[in-house]
């Protein structure tokens, strides 16, 4: 629709249908479940999974419920333990009690999703500890087998994702010892992710070194502030942040990427490539479920806050749900969410933007690109002016006095990330006043501005190339 030049590294077609998503969960579920542990050390009998009442609608229609659009289900953790019956492993579901050994957790959640219209993704640890091969080039080829399975036998998926903790102490077939592999050149990531390429096209890879999102630096669901879509990706692998001589543990795995955290949760304003991050946290301090957690999930105002800071700085939110030994989530984590929907809800419709008057510095040509896109909810469809660069603003006038304390912006993502920065201002007894300046737009920003109270509201924009700004809302939400 448009003439525009692209500014810097754009999405590609799977980034962007990746960013329509914004919220969606991780189902984190094995024999750590049974153990009460957050990391299993690969010697668990299959035996002990045995959820009693596992229901996937339940689970998947909670998720639903809170408004997520997809689940990425921990198919198999660092333990080795794998939730679907695979033929490369003995050490499976068709083990355990549960189902005679004829159930198939991955297939039961993925049928689920489709059913209850979430896209659905998977979580393979790359690390095994469990299996006798790992750290050899055998190991490879079981687990390249393994995500073959994982990809031609559950349909369509939108996210694979790689954790960057491999290597350490593990059972590895009963060898009990400590093995460290060379995190950039062990899994030859270039062809193990042609493998993903070549079945789902469709589904962005995941890691702290991308190739298409990455890790935010950390596990509280927080991205920096600015968050740049933008890093540059040539020699980055997952793990990479990691010093190659740590052994992980349950507690210095977060600890370990210490190096490389603040370029994840930052990004790279001149980096060369789009690789957007995704902001991951636990609803409960464990990534596994413990009943001595189950007063200490977290509430929906605390849900709300994480998602105006991974959604609102332009990520995504990848909110974890731990299922109960039974096979469900518990009620206070469902309650929780439900909580959290009903304020998501409450916010959108708070704004206040179509009561307003908009106008522009200037509109680049015709009528295609006015400020009325930005109203249009046409994703898009977007407003841009002439292109010289220079600061141009906005103006949004309202007949009389309105309040609000948040501000949302969306760029129209194929044309790249074209602002640099913006500053707000208000009208206060006929004169602008200045209410704050902030760098990157993106995907989503939600700018919390305290509460304010003015007829009028000018937003400029700093960019070097014309901005093209397909959102804009006024918002007021108790926070
Ligand atoms: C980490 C893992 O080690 C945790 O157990 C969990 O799966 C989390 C999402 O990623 O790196």
């Amino acid at each position: 629709m448009n003439t525009f030049k692209p500014f810097g590294a754009i999405p590609s077609e799977r980034q962007l249908k990746w960013h329509k998503l914004e919220t969606y969960g991780f189902i984190h579920f094995t024999v750590n479940t049974f153990t009460n542990k957050e990391w299993g050390y690969g010697d668990e009998s299959p035996k002990i999974f045995n959820p009693t009442d596992f229901d996937a609608d339940q689970i998947v229609s909670a998720a639903a419920a809170g408004g997520l659009k997809a689940l990425i289900l921990t198919c198999k953790h660092h333990d080795g333990f794998c939730l679907w019956p695979s033929k490369f492993t003995e050490h499976s579901v068709k083990n355990s009690p549960w189902k005679d050994g004829k159930g198939d957790v991955v297939r039961e959640i993925s049928d689920s999703c489709r059913k209850h219209g979430l896209k659905f993704g998977v979580y393979l640890s790359p690390w095994d500890r469990n299996h006798a091969d790992y750290g050899t080039p055998k190991y490879i080829e079981y687990f390249r087998n393994q995500l073959n399975e994982l990809i031609t036998q559950y349909g369509e998926l939108f996210e694979v994702w790689f954790d960057g903790a491999n290597g350490g102490d593990g059972y590895y077939g009963g060898a009990m010892e400590t093995r460290n592999i060379d995190r950039k050149t062990y899994y030859d990531w270039e062809n193990t992710y042609a493998i993903i390429r070549k079945n789902q096209p469709n589904a962005v890879i995941f890691s702290d070194g991308g190739p298409d999102i990455r890790w935010v630096g950390n596990e509280h669901g927080i991205a920096g502030d600015p968050c740049w879509s933008t890093l540059t990706k040539e020699g980055r692998y997952p793990g990479i942040g990691a010093d190659d001589t740590e052994v992980f543990s349950e507690d210095t795995m977060v600890d370990a990427w210490a190096s490389d955290t603040d370029l994840l949760n930052h990004g790279d304003r001149s980096g060369k490539d789009w690789v957007p991050a995704e902001c991951d946290v636990s609803i409960r301090p464990g990534w596994f479920y413990h009943s001595a957690e189950d007063d200490k999930v977290r509430t929906p105002e605390n849900l709300f806050d994480l998602y105006l800071k991974s959604v609102g700085r332009s990520c995504s939110f990848l909110l974890n749900l731990p299922p109960t030994p039974k096979g469900l989530l518990h009620d206070n984590d469902v309650k929780s969410l439900i909580g959290y929907k009903t304020l998501v809800d409450k916010f959108e419709n708070s704004n206040i933007i179509l009561n307003a008057t908009l106008s522009a510095s200037n509109t680049k040509e015709s009528n295609e690109f006015s400020v009325e896109n930005m109203i249009d909810n046409n994703p898009e469809t977007f407003w841009s002016t002439a292109d010289d660069g220079s600061s141009t603003w906005i103006e949004i006038r309202f007949e009389e006095e309105q309040e609000f304390n948040i501000i949302g912006l969306r760029e129209y993502l194929p044309l790249g990330q074209r602002v640099d920065s913006f500053s707000i201002d208000i009208l206060k007894n006929s004169e602008w006043k200045n209410i704050g300046t902030y760098e990157a737009i993106g995907a989503r920003r939600l700018i919390e501005t305290g509460l304010q109270k003015t007829t009028a509201i000018k937003i400029t924009f700093g960019s070097q190339v014309c901005p093209a700004i397909s959102q804009v809302g006024v918002y007021k939400v108790k926070l």
